[in-house]
C-alpha cells in the first residue's frame, strides 16, 4: 500500500503569543526572530557591566598604590626636612658663638689691658699711690690724662666702679688761682656738674694749720653706693691712687 500524504490532515498551527514565562528573552516585537535577539541584547548589557567592573577594580588597585607611594615620598620628605632643621640649627648655633666670640674680641680690643670700657672711653684704676702732680703725669705716659667728669652718667660710672673708701685723684684742681676749678684740659667746671660733697670744696688748711699750701686737688670718695656727690679738695702732695681717660678705639 502506498503512503500517500493527505494534506487534509495537515496542522498549521499558528502561534499568537509569546510564552511570557520565559525570563531569559527579552521582548521586542512579536515577530519569530524577538527571543533571540533580546537574549543578544543582554549578553551585551552582561559584557558592558563586566568590563566596567574590571575597569573599576583596576582603578581601585591603581588609587591604592598610588597612595601607598604618596605616604612613602611624604615620610622621605619628612626625614629631609628633620635633616635640614637639624642641619639648620647646628649653623645657627655656630652664627651665635661666631658672633659671641666676634663681640668678645671687639670689646677686648677697646680699651689697653686693664682699663676698663665705658660709652667710648677707657679708665684705669691704678693700684699704687702717687701725689696728684705725679699722678696726672703718670697718665699722660700712660696715654691718657687724669680723668675730666663731663656728665652724670660718667660719674655715675666712676661711682659704680670704685669701691667704698677708697680715693682716686682726679683731674681737677685750683691751683692757680683759689677757688677757681680748672680741669686738666684747662676748662673750668661748670657748676652744675659739679659732685662736691656736703662743705666740700674747704680749703682746709688743717686744726693747727699743718697743711699751709692748702687743699688745692680734688679726689674722688665713694660715701655710699647711691651717693653721686664725692669730690673733695685736698692737699697735692698726698698719695693717692688716680683714675686716667683716654679716648678707645671703639666709639660706640
Ligand atoms: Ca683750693
Ligand atoms: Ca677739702
Amino acid at each position: 500500500m502506498s503512503e500517500d500524504v493527505v494534506y487534509s490532515e495537515v496542522v498549521f498551527v499558528k502561534r499568537n503569543k509569546v510564552d511570557k514565562d520565559d525570563p531569559d528573552e527579552c521582548h521586542l516585537g512579536d515577530s519569530s526572530r524577538a527571543p533571540q535577539k533580546a537574549k543578544q541584547c543582554c549578553d551585551w548589557v552582561r559584557m558592558v557591566l563586566l568590563l566596567l567592573c574590571i575597569l573599576l577594580t583596576g582603578a581601585l588597585v591603581a588609587l591604592s598604590f598610588q597612595c601607598v607611594y604618596t605616604e612613602k615620598k611624604l615620610e622621605d620628605l619628612q626625614q629631609v626636612h628633620n635633616v635640614l632643621n637639624e642641619n639648620l640649627t647646628a649653623v645657627l648655633q655656630d652664627m651665635l658663638h661666631c658672633t659671641q666670640k666676634l663681640s668678645k674680641a671687639l670689646y677686648d680690643s677697646a680699651c689697653p689691658k686693664n682699663w676698663e670700657y665705658h660709652a667710648g672711653k677707657c679708665y684705669l684704676f691704678s693700684t699704687n699711690k702717687l701725689s696728684w702732680t705725679d699722678s696726672r703725669d703718670a697718665c699722660i705716659s700712660d696715654g691718657g690724662h687724669l680723668v675730666i667728669i663731663n656728665s652724670r652718667d660718667e660719674q655715675e660710672f666712676l661711682i659704680g666702679i670704685i669701691k667704698i673708701e677708697v680715693s682716686f685723684w682726679i683731674g681737677l684742681t685750683d691751683e692757680k688761682l683759689e677757688g677757681q676749678w680748672l680741669w686738666v684740659d684747662n676748662t673750668n667746671l661748670c657748676k652744675d656738674k659739679s659732685y662736691w660733697t656736703r662743705k666740700e670744696p674747704d680749703n682746709w688748711k688743717g686744726h693747727g694749720g699743718e697743711y699751709p699750701s692748702r687743699e688745692d686737688c680734688a679726689h674722688i670718695h665713694k660715701n655710699s653706693i647711691q651717693d653721686l656727690k664725692s669730690w673733695f679738695d685736698a692737699v697735692c702732695n698726698k698719695a693717692l691712687r688716680r683714675i686716667c681717660e683716654t679716648r678707645s678705639s671703639r666709639q660706640t
